[in-house]
C-alpha cells in the first residue's frame, strides 16, 4: 500500500483536509494533542471501472487504493530537536509522498508569535524544515563514513559519501532533492534513506469560504511550486468539503450553488495523489471483478502480469490488450476484436495507461 503522509503548521486544517478526503470523522482542532495518527485508505475515483464492470457484467468492482495518514504539525525547530524527530520526522519518513496542507483562511487558534494569512510564509517555513532535517541525516551519515574511510578504504561507503555530496550541495542552496536529477543506481544507493524532501509532494491550498469562487485564480499563484519535478498544487475548502461528505444529494446541490463549490475537490486531490507517485493503472476484467491496478510507469506486461498474481507471471504466454477508450466505444470484447483493436503482446510490452488486459497463462 503506498502511503501520503499529510503534514504542515499547527492548525492549518490537516484533520480537516484528512476527513475531507477519507470521509472520516477525526476530531478537529484539538492542537495536534493526540498521539495516534490518523489513518485511512482511501479508493482512488475511476469512473472506467463501472464501465467496464458493465461490459463484462462484473458483480465487484476493486479500485486502485492510496492510504493516507494525518502526522501532527511540524513546528520549527523538528528536525533539531532529537525528540521531537522521533516522532514527526520519523513518521514522515515512513511515508511514500506528502500532502502539505497550507492554511489560507484566518485561524484565532493558530500558535504562532504572527498567525496572519501568509500561505507563502508558511510552505518555505515547513519546506525549510524538510530540507533541514535531510541536511542533518546526510551530515551525520557523511561524518560516520569519513571516520570508516581514515581506518579502511571502502568503496561502497566511498561512492555513497560523493552522492551524498552532491545532496548536500542542492540542499544548502534551499532546495528539496526532488528538484534535482538523480540516477537510477543512485537513487537505489539513497533509498534506505527516507529523505523528506526526495518524496513527492502535493501542496493543498487550504481555503477559506470567500476564496472558494477564486479558487483557480488563487492556485495560479502558486504555479511555480507545481513546476518543480514530483510536485503538484491542489485547492480546498476542506471545512466545507468534510461537510459535504456526509450530506445527501440535495443537501449538497444547495452547498454547492450557495459556496460555489467543487464538488470534486477531495476526487481531484486523491486522483493527483496518485499521478504524483508516478504510477499508472493498467485494468482488467471478467465476470467476477473488474479490477484497477497499479504499477510503476515503464512496467513490462511480465511485470504487470506479477501485479495481479504469481502465478500468472510465471506461466505468462501472451497479453491482449485493448486501450479503455476502444472497448468503451465498441461495448465488448468480442467487438474490439472484430474491428481489430485488441493486440496480442508478449511479454516486453510496456504497459500504457488505460490498458484493459487480459492475461494469457499457463501454470
Ligand atoms: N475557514 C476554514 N477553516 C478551516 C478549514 N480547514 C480547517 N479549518 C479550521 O481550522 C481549525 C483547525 O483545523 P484542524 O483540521 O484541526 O487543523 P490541524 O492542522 O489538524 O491542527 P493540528 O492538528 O492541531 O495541528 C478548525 O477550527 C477547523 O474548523 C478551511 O478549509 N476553511
Ligand atoms: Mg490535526
Amino acid at each position: 500500500m503506498l502511503t501520503f503522509g499529510i503534514i504542515g503548521l499547527p492548525q492549518s486544517g490537516k484533520t480537516t483536509v484528512f476527513n475531507a478526503i477519507s470521509g472520516s470523522h477525526a476530531s478537529i482542532g484539538d492542537y495536534s494533542t493526540s498521539k495516534k495518527a490518523n489513518m485511512s485508505v482511501v479508493k482512488v475515483p475511476d469512473e472506467r471501472l463501472e464501465r467496464i464492470a458493465e461490459i463484462f457484467k462484473s458483480g465487484r468492482i476493486v479500485n486502485a487504493e492510496i492510504e493516507y495518514i494525518d502526522i501532527a504539525g511540524l513546528t520549527k525547530g523538528a528536525s533539531s530537536d532529537r525528540k521531537k524527530e522521533a516522532a514527526y520526522i520519523h513518521a514522515i519518513r515512513q511515508t511514500d509522498a506528502l500532502l502539505h496542507v497550507v492554511r489560507c483562511f484566518e485561524n484565532p487558534n493558530v500558535p504562532h508569535p504572527d498567525g496572519s494569512v501568509d500561505p507563502k510564509r508558511d510552505i518555505t517555513e515547513v519546506d525549510s524544515e524538510l530540507i533541514l532535517a535531510d541536511l542533518v541525516s546526510i551530515e551525520n551519515r557523511m561524518d560516520k563514513i569519513e571516520r570508516t574511510l581514515k581506518v579502511t578504504k571502502k568503496e561502497q561507503e566511498a561512492a555513497e559519501y560523493k552522492i551524498l555530496e552532491r545532496l548536500k550541495i542542492v540542499l544548502e542552496d534551499e532546495k528539496p532533492l526532488r528538484s534535482m536529477e538523480i540516477e537510477k543506481d543512485d537513487l537505489k544507493a539513497i533509498s534506505s534513506y527516507g529523505f523528506l524532501t526526495l518524496k513527492p509532494m502535493l501542496y493543498i491550498l487550504n481555503l477559506g469560504e470567500e476564496q472558494v469562487p477564486s479558487r483557480a485564480e488563487i492556485e495560479k499563484g502558486y504555479s511555480y511550486l507545481a513546476g518543480m519535478p514530483q510536485s503538484g498544487v491542489a485547492s480546498i475548502c476542506a471545512s466545507l468539503q468534510m461537510d459535504i461528505a456526509d450530506f445527501d444529494e440535495s443537501e449538497r446541490e444547495e452547498y454547492i450553488k450557495d459556496f460555489g463549490l467543487d464538488i470534486a475537490a477531495s476526487e481531484k486531490i486523491i486522483k493527483k495523489s496518485f499521478e504524483l507517485l508516478g504510477m499508472l493503472s493498467f485494468l482488467t476484467g471478467n465476470e467476477n471483478e473488474v479490477h484497477c491496478w497499479r504499477i510503476r510507469r515503464g512496467s513490462t506486461a511480465h511485470e504487470a502480469a506479477g501485479a495481479v498474481h504469481s502465478d500468472i507471471q510465471r506461466g505468462f504466454i501472451k497479453a491482449e490488450v485493448v486501450k479503455f477508450e476502444d472497448l468503451d466505444k465498441l461495448g465488448s470484447w468480442a467487438k474490439a476484436r472484430e474491428a481489430g483493436k485488441l493486440a496480442l503482446h508478449g511479454k516486453d510490452y510496456i504497459v500504457e495507461e488505460g490498458d484493459v488486459i487480459l492475461f494469457m497463462f499457463n501454470v
